[in-house]
């Protein structure tokens, strides 16, 4: 699909080693610590796509798809796909070739595939690399000489040395070369046409230069969305320029800064909306996330349940094309890699849980305010009201907006009232909280009196957007 009809998805991001098994068990052991395939494969998702499109999702991101080093190496196996060495065979252990269509299917072609470009995967140092092994790059010209990245702030070094360390180097492959681009503007074609494949994730971005990414993503001819880790919103916007959307890496740490602990302060994130704004090309075509595979859980850095639901509903809200990675509905609380790549199943697919059920009313409030109002998506975010612990922030042309207040004061804070004025409601418009259901009414000074409790976010919508569609019992 083109940039255009994605700016409207929400993401689940899922690794798929881990989030669901064919045989439908939850109780499959799956201790992360060993680094074990754990037997979750296409076939599993298709047999648990309800649980997520429960939840209001529209799109699924799963792992790399392709053959990966088949060694256990000193960090396991390749469960995660990130070890390519055939672009041409598909990774066993998630399936046949036959189950992938099927996915595809399952998911009316709205699945996003992560691609690995920057680099194959090799069992050892980089003098033992065997480059026969790799496929179709199997010279050792199609690959930058070894040297290590020392210093990340040298470009040069960042795109041309090799990733990896002395246990599983990360042969870097040279991009520049003709045979490797025009294999690789053959291979992405080809994929996406053989598994209708709908959007990409481009890995290790930053590490590849960007007359690749133009070439490669017009040969790809579908949405794409790069990794450029960094917290430097000028250095990952200026990617927009070659690929249609990045990974919201410079708001990650701002909203972490936030909301990860009951000190945190709204100032960065005030600060990061004007940054990005003026960096970035587009905005709403970034994808916005609080956790992935490669970052500590949320719940490793508090266990405040209202601070969960409050970096979820920023996180949907957001500009932007929100992801969810699985576990995080279920508050899993795994510290980094690997500890952050719990088997979902053994959460039960539980659709009990308050983060389950935050995630399930927010993206169908998002739905909700794109379908009454298609221009809510190009609309940019601003703050209407902030205080060190409290942001409150409008999106959406009136009277269809939504108007969500975030706070980090954390569970067991007291009641209060907050007077927010600038909602773009007139006075004595009827709205409606679609957390707790509860209605309020625009007061005569023009303010939204918004009842916080316990330290949780507040999500409004005025009661005419949302009558007929089933939210909070309006029908
Ligand atoms: C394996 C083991 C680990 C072990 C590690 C040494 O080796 O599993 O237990 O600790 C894959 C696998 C991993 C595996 C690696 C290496 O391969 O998933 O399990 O780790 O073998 C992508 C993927 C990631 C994937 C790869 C490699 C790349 O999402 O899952 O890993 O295919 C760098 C890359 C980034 C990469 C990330 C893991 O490493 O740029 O593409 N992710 C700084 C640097 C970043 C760097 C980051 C982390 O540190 O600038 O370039 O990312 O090392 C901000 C700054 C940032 C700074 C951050 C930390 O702070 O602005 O610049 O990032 O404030
Ligand atoms: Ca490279």
């Amino acid at each position: 699909a083109t940039p255009e009809q994605w700016r409207s998805r929400s993401i689940y991001q899922l690794l798929t080693d881990r989030y669901a098994r064919a045989d439908r068990s939850t109780t499959a052991a799956c201790n992360v610590a060993d680094g074990n395939y754990c037997g979750g494969s296409w076939r599993g998702i298709i047999e648990q796509l309800d649980y997520i499109q429960n939840m209001g999702f529209t799109a699924i991101w799963i792992s790399p798809v392709t053959y990966n080093l088949p060694e256990r190496t000193k960090f396991g196996y390749a469960y995660h796909g990130y070890w390519q060495q055939d672009l041409y065979r598909l990774n066993s252990n998630f399936g046949t070739a036959d189950d992938l269509k099927a996915l595809s299917v399952a998911l009316h072609d709205r699945d996003m595939a992560n691609i690995v470009v920057n680099h194959n995967g090799w069992n050892g140092t980089a003098e033992s690399v065997d480059y026969s092994r790799f496929h179709p790059f199997d010279q050792k010209e199609h690959f930058h000489d070894y040297c290590t990245i020392s210093n990340y702030s040298d470009q040069a070094m960042v795109e041309g040395c090799w990733l990896g360390d002395v246990d599983v180097e990360l042969p870097d492959l040279n991009t520049e070369h003709p045979f490797v681009l025009n294999e690789y503007r053959s291979w992405i074609k080809q994929l996406v046409s053989n598994y209708s494949i709908d959007g990409i994730r481009l890995d290790t971005a930053k590490h590849v230069g960007r007359d690749f990414w133009s070439s490669f993503q017009e040969a790809a001819g579908i949405f794409s969305t790069g990794e450029v880790l960094s917290g430097n919103p000028v250095y990952v916007c200026e990617y927009q320029n070659t690929m249609h959307s990045i990974l919201n890496y410079p708001l990650y740490y701002p909203m972490m800064l936030f909301l990860n602990s009951t000190k945190g302060t709204s100032t960065p994130l005030v600060k990061a909306i004007d940054i990005l704004r003026s960096a970035c090309k587009d905005v709403t075509l970034l994808t916005t996330f609080s956790e992935n595979h490669d970052l500590p859980r949320f719940a490793s850095q508090t266990q405040d349940l209202s601070l969960a639901k409050n970096v979820i509903a920023l996180t949907i809200l957001w500009d932007g094309i929100p992801i969810i990675y699985a576990g995080q509905e279920q508050h899993y609380a795994g510290y980094g890699d690997p500890g952050n790549r719990e088997a979902t199943w053994l959460a039960k697919y539980s659709r009990e849980g308050d983060l389950y059920n935050i995630v399930a009313a927010l993206n169908q409030a998002r739905n909700r305010a794109l379908s009454v109002d298609p221009a809510y998506l190009a609309y940019n975010i601003h703050a209407i009201y902030n205080s060190s612990e409290v942001i409150a922030l409008r999106k959406g042309h009136a009277p269809n907006q939504i108007v969500s207040i975030y706070t980090s004061a954390g569970m067991g804070t007291g009641s209060s009232i907050l007077h927010i004025g600038e909602t773009g409601w007139p006075v004595d418009t009827e709205v409606v909280e679609l957390i707790t259901c509860q209605s309020a009414i625009v007061s005569s000074d023009g303010k939204l009196p918004v009842a916080m409790k316990d330290g949780l976010p507040r999500v409004y919508m005025s009661s005419n957007a949302i009558g007929g569609s089933g939210i909070c019992g309006m029908n």
